[in-house]
């Protein structure tokens, strides 16, 4: 049986409360750019139950093609892919999470730094959507900067031709419109949804694009409005 999104408002009291507007003091937003080039390094991470696709996900963006064989990943894996988005040229550095449980105490060691995150669940698996909050909290814990943008990514849509009991888009939508409408009114960043398929490459690069814009424009509310948290790093790692 699906697994429906009735118990959002549970969820969102639950961010509420762990993190009131007076707590949100990130101690560094910064984003390291490389004069000369103008490239903007964005540390992105992949996170979302084992078995979700993040992986897949990451490959396909890197133009690695797609492979039906699961091989979970063990801790973590890094890889650098470039991006250009509205004349500014961005270096990602995307760290790919391992998923299964077992994997959390290593897990943790890879969040520091992070900018944003792709939480990706699996839309013919419901409970990777129910888990979705869980993701949220573990990203805003241990990543040393307190609530951080995120793009929630609803993958293997090319499944829905062939599978019942899929996860539908208006579901993840609303829960991100859910989601949005608290860290909007808290932390002036809202939380997008994309249906993915890593098998197709449906939204993949389009996903990585948007996770960019979602940096810079918390990071230009960040710096009118909380200047103290953000700082600009050129590349001989002066502040600039
Ligand atoms: N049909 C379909 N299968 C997919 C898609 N994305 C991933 N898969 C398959 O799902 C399985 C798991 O994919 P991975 O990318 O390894 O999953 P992961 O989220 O990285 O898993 P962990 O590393 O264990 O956390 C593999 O068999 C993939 O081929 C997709 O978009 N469509
Ligand atoms: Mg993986």
């Amino acid at each position: 049986m699906v697994r429906k999104t009735e118990d959002w408002a549970e969820i969102l009291e639950y961010f509420i409360s762990s993190y009131p507007l007076t707590s949100y003091r990130p101690v560094d937003v910064s984003i390291v750019q490389d004069n000369s080039q103008e490239e903007y390094l964005m540390k992105i991470i992949l996170i979302g139950d084992g078995a979700v696709g993040k992986t897949s996900i990451r490959e396909r963006y890197l133009g690695h093609g797609f492979s039906s064989e699961y091989l979970p990943t063990l801790g973590a894996d890094f890889t650098i892919a470039r991006e250009s988005i509205r004349a500014k040229k961005i270096r990602f550095q995307v760290w790919d999470l391992a998923g299964q449980p077992k994997f959390k105490n290593v897990r943790r060691m890879y969040y520091g730094g992070a900018q944003a995150a792709f939480i990706v669940c699996d839309v013919s698996n419901p409970d990777s959507m129910t888990h979705i909050v869980k993701w949220v909290s573990e990203l805003w814990k241990q990543n040393g900067r307190g609530p951080i943008p995120f793009v929630i990514l609803g993958n293997k849509i090319d499944l829905r031709q062939t599978e019942e009991g899929y996860i539908d888009d208006l579901s993840l939508q609303r829960v991100a419109e859910g989601i949005s409408s608290v860290t909007y009114s808290n932390f002036r960043f809202r939380i997008s949804y994309l249906p993915t398929s890593a098998k197709t490459g449906k939204n993949i690069t389009k996903a990585f694009q948007q996770i960019a814009l979602q940096v810079i424009t918390h990071r230009r509310y960040l710096r009118r409005y909380l200047p103290e948290v953000v700082s600009v790093i050129s590349s001989e790692n002066r502040i600039i």
